[in-house]
């Protein structure tokens, strides 16, 4: 046997060896990789066997969705630094089920666990920094337990956790980061909530709670950089808290209103809000929002904005949803708009368009279910960027025959539930159109008068054009039917 075939084999053991004393997967029933013990998803009622012998390097052990009901002591590996039980119906927890991770255990995760008191396992955590309980009725917040973890955690999750009044108990959280309470019944942050987190605290989520206001308690944050408090029930919101960079301000599925107030309470974010949502407001004007420099998504959605004269949006937009609100017109501000692309107007109460109430920027404009009735020559601008443009359930009844002369890029149409009477001569300077869309249109009927259209109409599919005159489909019409009209033109096929 050459030298090279024993270092060969030599090495073969030395790899088994390692595999098999440092590396063995704790559980038979689980996948071991890198540092994570992964039994997710196994179908498993109990925690499996340790196989003895097996003390590891693993330090992440996750049995996320899982029916795991109890959690006995002996049962986990020693060293662990993140644990998950997310979506097991834990109804137990030994007493010292964590013991041999006391020192070591960052972060712990529970979801949809059916123990009603917070485990006095925690107890023996030494190090935990993450701790995640939500979707779990806990009746009994243990005021030793918490006053313990408390000490080193920042990073804390109950969403869902049956709280109606806020926790007196987060006064021995001094070290908190993140802050999340989604979904609960609170409607009170009384004051001093915060005080002793006012310099550390970066992010706080209160989502689905009864807030009818900001309280006073969130004003005095200064580190806050993401604050979300959708779907509660604030009109009030002049405690935002002024002395912070705030970059994420979600609103979203409130009763804000007060535009002037609004404005004013977000003056100290020009250079550091980012994101922003406030959908599903009662905002009936535009709030001035021009001093948002970074701001580049606006929704405005779900409101009931009927002053397209109003207010003002931050000139780095990209993107702009004013759909359902009650505008009867393109708001004059959009025009404004340098880098504006997409334009989502559905579902309001114009009636007019100008060539003037467009971005030049803007590929995509959505105008469907409006009340439009006519496009004429001064439409759209005659200098335009439109790629893609939503005329759907308009009452269009015309289409002057220049209406379209300037939209040389326009690559889809869509005119579905128009008042059309006849195929519009205007398409025919739409020279990229790669799809029309004509469906239900209800008197729509086709003419040897368009005959000039048959041409153009080569250039589709059957598939990219689509809609029907009678019981002829516009395509049929074109290309087998028209070539077959009088030259003189007139009359209905
Ligand atoms: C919101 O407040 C109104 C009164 O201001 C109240 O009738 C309604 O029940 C509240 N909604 C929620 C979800 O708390
Ligand atoms: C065209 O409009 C009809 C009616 O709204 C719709 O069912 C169909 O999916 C549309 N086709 C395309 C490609 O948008
Ligand atoms: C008259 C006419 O063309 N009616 C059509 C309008 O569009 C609907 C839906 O595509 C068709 O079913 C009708 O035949």
């Amino acid at each position: 046997m050459t030298s090279c075939q024993d270092i060969m084999l030599l090495l073969l053991c030395a790899f088994l060896w390692m595999y098999v004393a440092g590396d063995i997967c704790p559980y038979k029933e689980c996948d071991c990789s890198g540092n994570t013990i992964s039994c997710e998803d196994k179908g498993l009622n109990e925690i499996p066997h340790l196989i003895s012998g097996s003390d590891s390097s693993f330090t992440t052990l996750l049995f996320s969705t899982n029916s795991i009901k109890a959690v006995p002591d002996g049962c986990l590996p020693s060293n662990l630094q993140s644990l998950s039980f997310v979506n097991n119906p834990i109804v137990t927890v030994n007493n010292v089920a964590f013991s041999r991770s006391s020192t070591t255990l960052k972060s712990l995760f529970f979801s949809n666990a059916r123990f009603t008191r917070i485990p006095y396992a925690l107890h023996q955590l030494q190090s935990l920094t993450t701790l995640l309980l939500s979707n779990t009725k806990i009746e009994d917040w243990d005021e030793n337990v918490l006053k313990h973890i408390g000490q080193t955690i920042t990073t804390l999750t109950i969403d869902n956790t049956n709280l109606i009044t806020w926790p007196s108990w987060l006064q021995y959280f001094p070290l908190l980061t993140e802050l999340s309470m989604d979904n609960n019944g609170i409607s009170d942050i009384p004051d001093g909530a915060f005080n002793l987190v006012t310099n550390t605290l970066m992010s706080l989520s209160l989502d689905g709670n009864k807030l009818k206001a900001i309280s006073p308690a969130v004003s005095i944050l200064t580190s806050l950089q993401t604050l979300s408090l959708t779907e509660n029930n604030i009109s009030d919101t002049l405690n935002l808290p002024s002395g912070s960079q705030l970059m994420s301000l979600s609103l979203s599925g409130n009763k804000i209103y007060n535009d002037e107030q609004f404005s004013y309470a977000l003056q100290s974010y020009s250079e550091s809000l980012r994101d922003i949502s406030l959908d599903n407001n009662k905002f009936t004007k535009v709030p001035d929002l021009f001093f948002l420099e970074e701001v580049e998504h606006l929704d405005l959605s779900h409101n009931l904005i009927s002053q397209p004269s109003s207010g003002s949006l931050p000139s780095g937009l990209y993107d702009i949803d004013f759909g359902y609100n009650l505008l009867p017109f393109i708001p004059k501000v959009l025009s404004t708009l340098n880098s504006a692309v997409e334009l989502s107007l559905p579902w309001n109460n114009i009636r007019d368009i100008h060539g003037s109430d467009f971005p030049s920027s803007a590929t995509t404009v959505d105008l469907t279910h409006n009340l439009i009735t006519t496009l004429t020559s001064s439409s759209f601008p005659t200098v335009n960027s439109i790629q893609f443009l939503k005329l759907s359930s308009n009452p269009i009844s015309a289409i002057s025959t220049d209406a379209f002369n300037s939209l040389h890029d326009l690559t889809e149409l869509y005119l579905v539930s128009a008042k059309l009477a006849r195929v519009p001569l205007a398409l025919v300077s739409l020279k990229n159109l790669k799809i029309l869309n004509l469906t239900d249109n209800k008197s729509l009927v086709c003419t040897c008068l368009e005959e000039r259209l048959g041409p153009w109409t080569r250039g589709f599919s059957e598939d990219n054009l689509m809609g029907s005159c009678g019981v002829l489909s516009v395509y049929t019409f074109f290309t087998t039917l028209s070539p077959a009209c009088p030259k003189s033109g007139g009359g209905v096929i």
